[in-house]
C-alpha cells in the first residue's frame, strides 16, 4: 500500500460539509483507507479574484490505487460536490489535490506529484504538518530532505487574523 496525502479546500456552499463529503468519499474509494485527518483551518484566499475564505485540511490515506486513479477519485469527489469549473483560481465548492504519493514522482499533463505549488502554500503545509509532523522532503534537493515542519514555519501565516498554530 502507498502512503499518500491529499489537500482539501472549499470556499463555496456548506464548506465543512464539502470537506466531510470528501473525507467520506476517500474512505469509500476502492483499496483506500483514511489514516489521518488534519485540523480544519479557515484561511484567506491566495490568488485569483476576490473571493471568500476557504476551509482547508489535509488527509493521509493508504491506498492500492495508482496516482492517476487517486486523482480520478479526487475529481469524482469534486463533481459530486457540484463543482463548476469557472475562472482559474476562482471560488469552488471543493478542491482535491494529490500532494504526495510515497516518494514517487509523476510529471504528466494532468498530474504532477509532488504537487508543484505545495511548498509555498501555508494552507497546505500547516495542515500537512498536523498529520505528518516528521515527514521529510526537500522540494529542491530530494536526496537531502528537510523537515516539512521546518518549511511550514518559514512561511508567512496564512491568515493574519488567526493565531499561528
Ligand atoms: O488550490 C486550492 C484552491 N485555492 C485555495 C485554497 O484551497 N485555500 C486558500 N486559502 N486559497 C486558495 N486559493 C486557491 S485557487
Amino acid at each position: 500500500m502507498t502512503q499518500a496525502f491529499l489537500a482539501l479546500g472549499s470556499n463555496l456552499g456548506d464548506r465543512a460539509a464539502n470537506l466531510q463529503g470528501a473525507v467520506d468519499g476517500l474512505a469509500r474509494a476502492p483499496g483506500t483507507r483514511v489514516i489521518a485527518i488534519s485540523r480544519v483551518y479557515e484561511t484567506a484566499p491566495v490568488g485569483g479574484p476576490e473571493q471568500g475564505p476557504y476551509l482547508n485540511a489535509v488527509v493521509e490515506v493508504a491506498t492500492d490505487l495508482d496516482p492517476h486513479a487517486l486523482l480520478a477519485v479526487g475529481q469524482q469527489l469534486e463533481r459530486a460536490a457540484q463543482r463548476v469549473r469557472g475562472e482559474r483560481w476562482g471560488p469552488r465548492t471543493l478542491d482535491v489535490d494529490v500532494l504526495l504519493f510515497d516518494d514517487i514522482e509523476v510529471d504528466t499533463d494532468d498530474l504532477v506529484v509532488p504537487h508543484p505549488r505545495m511548498w509555498e502554500r501555508a494552507f497546505v503545509l500547516v495542515p500537512l504538518r498536523d498529520v505528518a509532523p516528521d515527514l521529510v522532503r526537500d522540494p529542491i534537493h530530494p536526496g537531502e530532505g528537510v523537515s516539512l515542519a521546518a518549511v511550514a514555519l518559514t512561511l508567512p501565516w496564512m491568515n493574519d487574523s488567526a493565531p499561528s498554530p
